[in-house]
């Protein structure tokens, strides 16, 4: 069981804890964030210390995890926001692995290959997006699994935030998503977090393009 308040550690950015801080948000939680200097991190000994030498850090009391889905799994667990059962569980981890491949994605584009290959990314976004859309408009409770938020919702919800950043109308043609993003958006506790200037400060990105 959760009990004290969450830490995150990271760098100054969105990135890969874009989506963990929104659902913490989201579930009324209070977490404490460490702010990583890149130059620091590069020198010092944090790196060493972390399990796959990278960051996001997240600690539960005791409980130290690396790997940003799993520390969305690990929050879905605490807040009851990973199904109803064993077969809701199943298909949500499955949307959630569908939404790390689409980060995935967007990450070589962003930071490998944006001056060159942003347009031929935006074409073939239907092509990724499509999927979630019908998952989003079978399941039509408006949510991708069960009928309240998953923590592969709070991570879909964040990768379209970036993507709409990319190209505002790439949901013209996902009816289901566009509502799903709205929807999420008017959440009373998500519409504070966004407004916020711990939110609007960072950019999505490490190397500052979006
Ligand atoms: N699979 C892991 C997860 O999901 O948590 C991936 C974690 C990861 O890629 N971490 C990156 C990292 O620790 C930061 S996210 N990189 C440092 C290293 O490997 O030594 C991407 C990122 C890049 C750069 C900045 N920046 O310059 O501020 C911020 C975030």
């Amino acid at each position: 069981m959760h009990v004290g308040p969450y830490t995150i550690t990271y760098f100054g950015v969105r990135g890969r804890c874009g989506a963990m801080r929104i659902m913490m948000a989201d579930q009324g939680q209070e977490w404490k964030e460490i702010l990583m200097d890149f130059a620091d991190w590069t020198k010092g000994d944090l790196k060493a210390s972390c399990v796959f030498g990278q960051l996001p850090k997240f600690e539960d009391g005791g409980l130290v995890l690396y790997q940003s889905n799993a520390i969305l799994r690990h929050l879905g667990r605490n807040h009851d926001a990973y199904g109803k059962d064993g077969k809701e569980a199943a298909r949500i981890d499955m949307m959630c692995d569908g939404v790390e491949d689409l980060r995935l994605k967007y990450g070589k584009m962003i930071y490998q290959e944006y001056d060159t290959g942003k347009d031929q990314y935006i074409k073939d976004l239907p092509n990724h997006l499509d999927k979630f859309e019908a998952v989003m408009a079978k399941n039509k409770t408006g949510f991708l699994v069960g009928d309240k938020p998953s923590f592969a919702d709070y991570s879909l919800f964040e990768v379209l935030l970036n993507h709409l950043v990319l190209c505002s109308s790439c949901l013209d043609t996902s009816p289901s998503l566009k509502s799903f993003v709205e929807k999420m958006s008017a959440r009373p506790k998500i519409k504070a977090f966004l407004g916020s200037d711990a939110y609007k400060k960072l950019p999505i990105n490490g190397n500052g393009k979006q």
